[in-house]
This record gives structure tokens, C-alpha cells and sequence, in this order.
């Protein structure tokens, strides 16, 4: 799949596609990412990409015009049958949940625009934007970030990314649920940490009850922090009688 990003920082960009377990999906262009630098399309003489926003107030609004120039030269550039979607990022768009990340990531790609300043003619946005996502419910300086979010989030969905092809479908969120705790050695900490030691089962080699416990504590550990997740994933199917059984337990006994 091929993402074409407008940007005017192309070099924020570079360090993200060479390190992690990303960097194979990246390097290997099993996703292609471009990156156009949003001045050179700029209105001469001094290559203008923002100007003071009608009615006045503080701030700059990127120009339409110089937008317009890079996706021309983008959408001519992929030569598509079908046009690739063209994303921008705002507080106002809809929010970026992994069930978004599984649809880009099993399309063919993407036109990625990041703003900066105050955000973008709203004419250019009206005209030209088909889809508007949002990272979080802060005010950024630029989209920049969460086009690199939404990259990260497709890339290790891509087969292959994860050493363990199982590792995926086992995120929490896969299933909608928020992930379940994790331990590695020792077996017991020092005092300093308690002496804590590692939940029993997840010694006892015995893998359908370390399922059912890992599970059992995904799900205690989402109805107690983020209650409309459990709502949502009963809503889509995705809990068992085992699963109600569990969240009945964690329930009456308030943990
Ligand atoms: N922006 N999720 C880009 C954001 C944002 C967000 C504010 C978008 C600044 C220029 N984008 N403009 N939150 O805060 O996606």
C-alpha cells in the first residue's frame, strides 16, 4: 500500500520508518510512504503556503491554492484507477480507534495531509477532503504526529511485522479490550518492589487456565477503567458466557 504525505516538516518523518519492529514493513515498502514538502508548491515569490485568516485573530490559515497544487501532483503521480483517500487531521474529525487502523490497513493506502497553524481553508477541506480523523481530544501544532500514529498503527498490523503472527489478534484491542497484565522474570522481586511475586497460573504451564486468567483480567481491568468498551465489544459479539461470568465476578466484588 502506498501513503502520500503533505507536510511542511518531511524531515519529522525519516527516524519513524527505521527503527522497531515497524521499520521492515517501511523498509521493505510493503507500505510506501512519500513525503511532499508542502513549500514547494508554494505561491511565488517566496513559495506562500499560509496567509492571516478573513475576519481577522490570531494565527495563520494554509492557503487552498498551494494545497491544491501538491495533491494535483500526488493524484497524478499515483496514476489510480480508484483515488486513494485524502485524510486530514483535527480535533473535529472522528476519533482514530484501532477498528479505523484495521480498515487503512487492509486498503490500499492514503493521501495524509498535516496541517499546521490554525488548520486549513475550510473551502479546500470542503472540496477536497474525504475522510477527517482525530487522534485525541488535545490541540497539537500539526498533523505531523498523528499521521505518524496512524502510519505506526497500519504498519504493525501488516503481516510479517510482528515476529509471532498470533501477536495481533491477541492485542486487547483486537478484541476491544484493554490488554491484560504482563510479568517476566524474576519470579519474585526484591523488597523494594514489595517483594512481589508472579500470579501463580502463569507458572503452572497449564495454558487453557492461563487463557481464561488472562482473559478474566482484561476484562476486570476494562470494565473498571473504560466501562463503554465492554459495552461496545457485548454490543459487537465478542463476549462469551464466560466472558459475562467474569464480569459478574469482578463486578460484585468491586475490585
Ligand atoms: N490538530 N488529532 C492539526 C490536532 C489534532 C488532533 C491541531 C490538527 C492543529 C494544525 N489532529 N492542526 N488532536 O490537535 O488530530
Amino acid at each position: 500500500m502506498r501513503f502520500d504525505v503533505i507536510t511542511l516538516f518531511p524531515e519529522l518523518f525519516a527516524p519513524h520508518f527505521v527503527h522497531g519492529v515497524t521499520r521492515r514493513a517501511f523498509e521493505s515498502k510493503q507500505i510506501d510512504v512519500r513525503l511532499w514538502a508542502l513549500r514547494d508548491f508554494g505561491d511565488p515569490p517566496h513559495s506562500r503556503v499560509d496567509d492571516r485568516p478573513y475576519g481577522g485573530g490570531p494565527g495563520m490559515v494554509l492557503l487552498a491554492q498551494p494545497l491544491e497544487r501538491a495533491l494535483a501532483a500526488i493524484r497524478a503521480d499515483r496514476a489510480e484507477d480508484a483515488p486513494a483517500p485524502l485524510v486530514n487531521f483535527s480535533p473535529a474529525g472522528e476519533s482514530l480507534r484501532q477498528s479505523v487502523v484495521a480498515e487503512f490497513a487492509s486498503g490500499s493506502g492514503a493521501i495524509l495531509l498535516c496541517a499546521r497553524y490554525e488548520g486549513v481553508d475550510q473551502r479546500f477541506i470542503e472540496h477536497r477532503v474525504d475522510r477527517e480523523l482525530s487522534i485525541g481530544d488535545y490541540v497539537l501544532s500539526g498533523g505531523e504526529l498523528p499521521a505518524l500514529i496512524l502510519l505506526d498503527a497500519v504498519a504493525r498490523l501488516q503481516p510479517g511485522v510482528l515476529g509471532d503472527s498470533r501477536s495481533h489478534e491477541q492485542d486487547s484491542f483486537s478484541a476491544g479490550l484493554l490488554d491484560c497484565p504482563h510479568y517476566s522474570r524474576p519470579t519474585t522481586l526484591d523488597a523494594d518492589h514489595g517483594g512481589a511475586s508472579v500470579p501463580e497460573v502463569l507458572l503452572s504451564g497449564n495454558h487453557a487456565a492461563i487463557d481464561r486468567w488472562r482473559r478474566d483480567r482484561a476484562l476486570t481491568l476494562t470494565i473498571t477503567r473504560r466501562p463503554e468498551l465492554i459495552a461496545r465489544a457485548r454490543a459487537d459479539g465478542q463476549l462469551t458466557g464466560p466472558d459475562e461470568a467474569a464480569l459478574l465476578r469482578s463486578t460484585s466484588s468491586k475490585l
